[in-house]
């Protein structure tokens, strides 16, 4: 297989959920701005939606959307607490919070990397962002991951999501149920692993 990535992105997620769970995958860089691959390809050409992350498979079938690489990489190992098995309340749960994740924070935040937005529009779209961020907040207050006690990958995805925050400068420092709860995450050994694969600091 091969995951096209770029460092830092929400590609990250799939990334995360390939190491937690032991699988191989070339990773394939892809500069976002020009749409090349490390290997000098045409990103457009390979997934015309311009975007990271995307799956190729051994067959050459690819697939694209952050949230279903996940389950397909989850489903293809028996690894019920990181990918609970389809039909049960387990599984439903994670599609909450993997749709609560990618509709409500993920594309919260793509507006806050826009350089044609002014300050005052990105600061009404930050606070909006951080009620939702609070919110989040409380529901680790009762338990250590999303799930509950197993880590899973809607938990891989949140804590790709909120490293975004350093970068658009949104402070989630008083989160201190988050916060515990990114510090939990990023000491995983498949998380560093995954974090210094694309090049980036430890958490
Ligand atoms: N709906 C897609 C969105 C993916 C997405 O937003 N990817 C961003 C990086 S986090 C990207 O590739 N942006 C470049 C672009 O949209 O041109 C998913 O969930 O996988």
């Amino acid at each position: 297989m091969k995951l096209y990535y770029s460092p830092g992105a929400c590609s990250l997620a799939p990334h995360i959920v390939l190491r937690e769970t032991g699988q191989a995958a070339d990773l394939v860089r892809v500069d976002l701005a020009t749409h090349r691959t490390g290997d000098g390809r045409d990103f457009m050409a390979i997934n015309p939606k311009g975007q990271v992350p995307l799956l190729e498979l051994d067959d050459g079938r690819r697939l694209s959307e952050g949230v279903v690489i996940a389950q397909y990489l989850g489903d293809r190992v028996d690894n019920p607490a990181l990918m609970p098995r389809p039909g049960t309340d387990e599984r439903y749960r994670l599609l909450e919070w993997q749709t609560f994740i990618t509709t409500e924070l993920h594309k919260g935040f793509t507006p806050l990397f826009n350089a044609a937005l002014d300050a005052a529009a990105k600061h009404v779209l930050g606070q909006i962002l951080l009620k939702k961020l609070q919110w989040v907040d409380m529901q680790l207050a009762e338990r250590r991951h999303l799930l509950g006690e197993p880590f899973s990958a809607a938990d891989a995805y949140l804590f790709v999501v909120c490293g975004w925050t350093r970068v658009v400068g949104l402070d989630i420092r008083g989160l201190r149920h988050l916060q515990r709860f990114l510090a939990d995450v990023g000491a995983r050994p498949a998380v560093r692993e995954a974090l210094a694969a694309e090049g980036l600091p430890a958490a």
